[in-house]
């Protein structure tokens, strides 16, 4: 029996290598087969390659009782649990780095669209209001706005490093101040929120960020202030966010990510200060063929030696 099971709905080339390599199965969605396939296979498994989409929840883990290691395809590994398999010894891996700029630049696109409205008046020149000699509104600059950034890891610093190429000064918060950076340190999400024009959340996910950018945080940001959220949702209160999208308290948001991902809520669709991407962030062929790339290394380094190429920090002992 194979050794390595496939969960999720993972990138096809993926998928067929693995299923070539290691004769790995894909875990049935159907609950009533997943259950089946888990009780008469599960003991086999001593590897589950996933996604930041999928995981490795606990009862899953549950499941599988020879499970030793986790390959998460994405830097984002909030929804497999970590404290379970940190309990249980299993280790977990994950794709940083190789996904920095194209995500980074994912926010700069996003700022750059719902401050200057491109989507918007893409719409509005496809509609044919142009062509019918209407005048599309004056928009707001990018350049020179107040940027902050809540989370400066990784890709934090290369959102920041764009950033001040357009001239923007830039404000953080993370847990933890930062050595060796220039840029102004807020003690609070709710403090860096109201010393900027423009809120970049690029911390990550589960449950130590959930709900962090809460309301006080977005009322904070006010009136005159965007919301960029390239993270997860879950790091920012959704119904809070779309009461103050709806009733003007914020000016704009630009969302690559939701709470209930593929849902996202019916009232942002008609508003025209909000662009809404479907969780594309590291989404180009490039980024993906090297998260394939460092997805199937971790797998091969732990089945030749034991060992990941990139562990999660909660892996490394
Ligand atoms: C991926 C992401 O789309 O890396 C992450 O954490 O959110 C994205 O790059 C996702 O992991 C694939 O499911």
């Amino acid at each position: 029996m194979s050794q390595v099971l496939t969960v999720g709905d993972l990138k096809p080339s993926l998928v067929a290598t693995l299923a070539e390599t290691h004769d790995a199965p894909v875990l049935p969605t159907d609950p009533g087969e997943r259950a089946a396939y888990l009780a008469e296979h599960g003991s086999d498994v001593r590897v589950v390659v996933t996604s930041g989409r999928f995981g490795v929840d606990a009862e899953l883990m549950a499941a599988l009782p020879s499970l030793e290691a986790v390959c998460n395809f994405g830097v984002g590994y909030d929804t497999t649990d970590v404290a379970a398999a940190q309990q249980r010894g299993v280790v977990v891996s994950n794709t940083p780095d190789v996904l920095t700029d194209c995500v980074a630049d994912t926010a700069v696109g996003l700022a750059l669209d719902v401050l200057r409205g491109l989507s918007s008046a893409d719409r509005f020149v496809r509609g044919g209001d142009w062509s019918a000699g209407k005048s599309f509104p004056l928009m707001r600059r990018l350049s020179g706005k107040r940027v902050g950034i809540l989370g400066l890891g990784r890709i934090g610093r290369a959102v920041a490093q764009r950033l001040e190429a357009f001239g923007c000064p830039i404000t953080y918060h993370s847990r933890r101040q930062v050595d060796g950076v220039d840029y102004a340190y807020a003690a609070s999400p709710a403090e860096l929120a109201a010393a900027v024009d423009i809120l970049v959340v690029v911390t990550s996910g589960g449950p130590e960020s959930a709900n962090l950018v809460d309301r006080t945080v977005l009322k904070a940001l006010g009136p005159d202030g965007w919301l960029i959220n390239i993270a997860r949702g879950s790091v920012v209160d959704e119904d809070a966010l779309v009461d103050l999208l709806v009733s003007g308290g914020l000016a704009g948001a630009g969302l690559d990510v939701f709470a209930h991902e593929p849902k996202v809520p019916d009232a942002l669709l008609g508003l025209d200060n909000v662009v809404l991407l479907p969780h594309l962030g590291s989404g180009t062929v490039e980024t993906r063929a090297a998260m394939e790339q460092l997805t199937l290394d971790n797998l091969e380094a732990f089945l030749d030696r034991g060992e990941l190429v990139t562990p999660v920090p909660e892996s490394v002992r």
